[in-house]
């Protein structure tokens, strides 16, 4: 059974609207797509946001972001704990962060995570150069130093405890996808498999993905967590999005990607299973006709089994 939970939180980046990506996602007809493949879905609604609290000195909205991923990640704790599969509407990217540390803490080191993104988002307070929270949320799931000080690393530290309970994020399994925007400090950290535009340019998705499943079986992953960020599809084709980035994922290599791990998540062999994903950063206000969450559910039903012909 699927649970979807809306963060509908946008405060910790520079452009709003990302809060309406949840019900964007829903009116592009999530639940029905789902349905179809004979999946069972319950919409357990959104998480509410707190009005904008800024203060000088520490994070950016420190305080209601706190709020959202606290209780994002109860819920996806508890629905890990029912067996069922959370999937998260974003929101903004920080809201991953709530689903990937509740499964952290269910699964302790045998999770491996699939970041798909535009962005590395492995920030820190210190090294980021605009102070946009949903630039680190890997940072902070792996536990790294804030590299600054006073509020803002107190709140730092606040928000890697309230993140990480036991296990930290491994970042030498952490596997990206489709980054063509990264920063010079985030480079440091990419020790685990950054795959960018340009290798998918090269060696393809066919190759990548038989990749990616080679090192979560030889590093003994017996779960996966899928974080999708719309910004990793072209803008062309996405462009409801505050994050856009130019060169980005064309329709049939994103559907491809989410096709051929069904096909290995399918597999009798298969040693790890998808526990729980989610879809960020749609954002309705700079969309086309709500194309960008239509790709959303589109890209979401290749990944739970949908096939050009209908058999699985
Ligand atoms: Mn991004």
């Amino acid at each position: 059974m699927i649970e979807v939970h809306g963060g509908a939180f946008d405060l910790c980046g520079l452009r709003l609207g990302s809060r309406l990506g949840p019900a964007a996602v829903r009116l592009a007809g999530l639940a029905e797509a789902l349905e179809a493949l004979d999946l069972t879905v319950v919409d357990c609604g959104d998480v509410g946001m707190r009005p904008a609290y800024t203060c000088g000195g520490g994070l950016r909205n420190f305080k209601p972001l706190k709020k959202c991923l606290t209780e994002l990640r109860a819920r996806t704790f508890s629905a890990l704990q029912n067996d069922k599969v959370p999937l998260l509407l974003g929101g903004e990217h920080t809201i991953a962060a709530a689903g990937v540390g509740a499964a952290l803490q269910k699964f302790n080191g045998s999770l491996g995570l699939l970041w798909i993104d535009a962005h590395a988002d492995i920030n820190t307070p210190g090294t980021s150069t605009t102070g946009n929270i949903h630039g680190m949320p890997l940072a902070a799931l792996a536990g790294l130093p804030s590299e600054t000080t006073g509020r803002a690393d107190d709140e730092w530290r606040e928000l890697v405890d309230l993140l990480v309970v036991g296990s930290k994020l491994n970042l030498d399994t952490t596997v990206w996808f489709g980054l063509r925007d990264v920063d010079r400090a985030e480079r440091a950290h990419l020790r685990g498999h950054p795959i960018t535009m340009h290798d998918i340019d090269r060696i393809g998705v066919v190759d990548l993905v038989e990749g990616m499943d080679r090192w979560w079986r030889k590093a003994g992953i017996q779960q996966i967590w899928i974080s999708f960020d719309v910004d990793a599809l072209d803008p062309v084709l996405a462009p409801g999005t505050g994050t856009g980035v130019r060169g980005g994922l064309t329709y049939r290599e994103a559907h491809l990607t989410a096709e051929l791990l069904r096909e290995k998540l399918d597999r009798k062999d298969c040693p790890y299973r998808l526990v729980g994903a989610d879809v960020v950063e749609t954002n309705p206000l700079f969309d086309s006709c709500n194309e960008t969450a239509k790709m959303a559910v589109e890209w979401l039903s290749s990944l739970f089994g949908k096939t050009i012909l209908g058999t699985r």
